[in-house]
C-alpha cells in the first residue's frame, strides 16, 4: 500500500520542548497517531502539551539515557513505517559547560541509544523512520564564503565550540554511521537558532520578550511612561523613575555582538517531518539565510513597545559569557528549498514581533505596532 494511504504512526522523544510541541500539533493536524515521550518530573512540565485533547495524542512516561525504557517504549508503540522524531536533548548551551557529563549522556549517547533500539527490534526492517534534530551549532568557527557571502550548508566542517555541540556531532556521526552501516532510514535536520513564545526562557530571545513584558506591565501599573525611567540609573542595575521611589531590574545578558540566523518553530517542524516523508534518508540545513546580532534583536523588540535607547535598561554581565562562543551563524538552506521544497514563511520583523505580541499584554499609548 502506499505510504501515504496509510494511517500513520509517530513517537516523539523530547515532546515537552518547544520543538516537540509544535511538531506534535503538526502531526496531529495531519492525522497521525502520536506518542510524545515525556521524561518523569517532580514538577509540571508538561504546560506546553496541555491544549492538546485530541484522543490520537498518547503521553508516555521514559528516559532517552536509559536504554530499557526506550526498547519499551519502541516494543509497545512502534509498528511498521512509524516515524521516529529525536528531540530530546540538554539544549542550552551555556548549562552544557557546566554540566558537560549530563549533556552527553542525554544529548549524544540518548541518540545512539535510540539507533541501536532501533537495530535490536529490527524497526529498521520494518521501514521505521527516524529524525535526529542536530544543530547549527556544530559548525562553531566554521564558515564558507560563497559568492563572497559568509555561509554555513551541509558541506561546511564542524568545528564545534561547546560540549552541547560536541554532543551534537557525535550523535550526527552515528545517524551517518546507522544509515550506512544498517540501512537505517535516519534523517538529520541540521536546524539553525528558532524560536516561538513557546521558547525556553533562559535562551536569549526570549529572555528578551519575557522582561520587556515584564517591565511593561510594571510600567502600566504605576501609570508610568518610558520616557519617565531616570537617565541617573546607567550605573545601576536597577531602573528607576524619575521623581519617585520606584525601581526595577534591569535585564542582565551577555555577548550582544554575536550574529544568530534566526527562525520560527513552526516553519522548522515542517522541514523535520518533510525529510521523513523522502524515499532516502539524508541531512539538510535549516535556516532562513539572513543573520542578525543580539544587539539587532533588542533594536527590533524594544522598538515595538515605543523603546529608542535601551542601553540603561541592561546591564552586560560576566555571568552570561560563554568559556567559548559561536560568534557567526548564517545558514544555506538550498538543498532544503531544492529536495523538499521547503523554505521560512516566518520573516526576523515577524519572528520579534509575533514573540513580543505574546509577550507583552500592555503596550504603552503611544505605541502604533503596526506602524
Ligand atoms: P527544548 O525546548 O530544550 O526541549 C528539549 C526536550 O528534551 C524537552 O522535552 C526535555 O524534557 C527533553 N529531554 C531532556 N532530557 C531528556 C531525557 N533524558 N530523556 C527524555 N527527554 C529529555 O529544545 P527545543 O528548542 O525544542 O529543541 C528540540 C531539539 O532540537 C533539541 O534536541 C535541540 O538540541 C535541537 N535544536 C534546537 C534548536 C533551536 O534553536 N531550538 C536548533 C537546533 C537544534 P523536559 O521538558 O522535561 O526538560
Ligand atoms: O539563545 P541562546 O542561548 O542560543 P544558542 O546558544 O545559539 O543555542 C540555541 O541554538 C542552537 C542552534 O544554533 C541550538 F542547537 C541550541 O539547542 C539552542 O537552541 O544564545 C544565543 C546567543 C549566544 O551567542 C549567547 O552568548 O545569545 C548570546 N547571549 C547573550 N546574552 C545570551 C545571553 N544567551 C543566553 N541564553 N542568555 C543570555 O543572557
Amino acid at each position: 500500500m502506499d505510504r501515504n494511504c496509510k494511517s500513520k504512526n509517530a513517537i516523539v522523544f523530547g515532546a515537552t520542548g518547544q520543538d516537540g510541541s509544535y511538531l506534535i500539533d503538526l502531526l496531529l493536524a495531519k492525522n497521525y497517531k502520536v506518542v510524545g515521550v515525556v521524561r518523569r518530573s517532580s514538577t509540571d512540565n508538561r504546560q506546553r502539551l496541555s491544549h492538546i485533547n485530541n484522543l490520537s495524542f498518547k503521553i508516555v512516561e521514559g528516559d532517552i539515557t536509559d536504554y530499557s525504557s526506550i526498547i519499551s517504549i519502541l516494543s509497545a508503540h512502534a509498528q511498521d513505517d512509524t516515524e521516529i522524531y529525536n528531540l530530546a536533548a540538554q539544549s542550552h548551551v551555556a548549562v552544557s559547560f557546566k554540566q558537560p557529563g549530563l549533556t552527553w549522556d542525554v544529548t549524544a549517547k540518548g541518540c545512539l541509544n535510540l539507533l541501536q533500539a532501533i537495530i535490536d527490534l529490527g524497526l529498521h526492517k520494518k521501514n521505521v523512520r527516524f529524525y535526529q534534530a542536530s544543530s547549527s551549532e556544530m559548525f562553531g568557527k566554521n564558515y564558507d564564503t560563497i559568492n563572497g557571502e559568509k555561509v554555513q550548508n551541509e558541506n561546511t566542517k564542524f568545528m564545534p565550540q561547546s560540549p552541547y555541540a560536541i554532543a551534537k556531532c557525535a550523535a550526527h556521526e552515528a545517524v551517518r554511521l546507522y544509515r550506512e552501516a544498517y540501512g537505517v532510514h535516519a534523517s538529520a535536520g541540521i536546524l539553525f537558532n528558532h524560536e516561538s513564545e513557546r521558547r525556553g526562557e533562559n535562551f536569549v530571545t526570549r529572555k528578551i520578550t519575557k522582561w520587556i513584558g515584564e517591565f511593561t506591565t510594571w510600567l502600566y501599573e504605576r501609570n508610568l511612561d518610558p520616557k519617565h525611567i531616570s537617565n541617573s540609573c546607567k550605573n545601576s542595575d536597577l531602573i528607576y523613575v524619575s521623581g519617585s521611589q520606584y525601581s526595577f531590574p534591569k535585564l542582565r545578558l551577555g555577548n550582544l555582538e554575536a550574529f544568530r540566523d534566526w527562525g520560527c518553530s513552526g516553519d522548522y517542524v515542517e522541514a523535520m517531518w518533510l525529510m521523513l516523508q523522502q524515499e532516502s534518508p539524508d541531512d539538510y540545513v535549516i535556516c532562513t539565510g539572513k543573520t542578525h546580532t543580539i544587539r539587532q534583536f533588542l533594536d527590533a523588540a524594544f522598538k515595538l513597545v515605543g523603546i529608542k535607547e535601551w542601553d540603561h535598561l541592561v546591564v552586560i554581565d560576566p555571568e552570561f559569557y560563554r568559556p567559548a562562543e559561536v560568534e557567526y551563524l548564517r545558514g544555506d538552506y538550498s538543498k532544503a528549498k531544492e529536495k523538499l521544497g521547503w523554505s521560512p514563511k516566518t520573516s526576523f520583523e515577524e519572528l520579534v514581533n509575533f514573540m513580543i505580541s505574546h509577550d507583552v499584554k500592555h503596550f504603552p499609548d503611544n505605541v502604533n505596532r503596526y506602524e
